[in-house]
């Protein structure tokens, strides 16, 4: 088979894994390269000219000569690029995308300062802890009444949102912090784990053993 033009760089993470899943959602053929983060790889020159911040997920297409950064940009290219993963209809379309925003804006980055002062920070900081918990717990909630009476976030249709939000509900799990009590949003997230493109997805470039 030739080259595929989708190359993702990516690492066993959160954001990592919205690309890799939709990917598999997608059956496309693509590249991976495995960028090692605790290894410092994003830091390297060859990588930052893919991302000039030093994260992944990067999505490169390259019959397209397009370079990608962000997942949410990412994630829009790709249901742009199939007509996938995202409702046609103007009005569940723009709920999808506001909700695939609000996990970029505020889902992402909140469980991402939780789980350093919660499990990396070099001095317990009790304030900070309770802060990032009760933001968390407020978003959660937010999500609950959301699903409690559609199975999406955008209504009736599984779409790039629905991805978004699993990447950090998958990492939640994965380092036991709970979210049981949030019944809808446990249904949502065992909805989508069950879903074998997820479970392909959730493996590339390695199943994840943290944040
Ligand atoms: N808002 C960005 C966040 C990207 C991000 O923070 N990626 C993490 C991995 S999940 C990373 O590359 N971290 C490396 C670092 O912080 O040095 C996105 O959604 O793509």
């Amino acid at each position: 088979m030739s080259n595929p033009s989708l190359r993702l760089y990516t690492d066993s993470s959160p954001n990592g894994f919205k690309i890799s899943i939709a990917l598999e959602e997608l059956s496309v053929p693509y590249q991976v390269h495995h960028v090692r983060i605790a290894d410092g790889e994003h830091q390297q020159a060859a990588f930052l000219k893919l991302h000039p911040h030093a994260r992944i997920p990067v999505l490169v297409d390259t019959s397209a000569g397009i370079t990608l950064f962000e997942s949410a940009a990412i994630l829009l290219y790709l249901a742009e690029r199939s007509g996938r993963l995202l409702p046609q209809a103007p009005a569940p379309r723009w709920e999808a995308i506001s909700w695939l925003m609000f996990h970029s804006a505020s889902v992402g980055p909140i469980l991402g300062q939780r789980v350093h002062f919660e499990m990396f920070a070099d001095t317990p900081l009790p304030a900070a802890i309770e802060r990032y918990r009760r933001l968390s717990n407020e978003f959660f909630a937010t999500l609950d009444q959301r699903l409690a009476d559609r199975p999406w976030l955008a209504g009736e249709e599984y779409s790039i949102a629905d991805i978004a939000g699993f990447g950090w509900t998958h990492i939640a799990n994965v380092i036991d912090m709970d979210f049981s009590h949030y019944p809808h949003l446990s249904e949502w997230h065992a909805r989508i784990a069950r879903r074998p493109a997820v479970q392909r997805g959730v493996l590339i470039p390695e199943p994840a053993t943290g944040p």
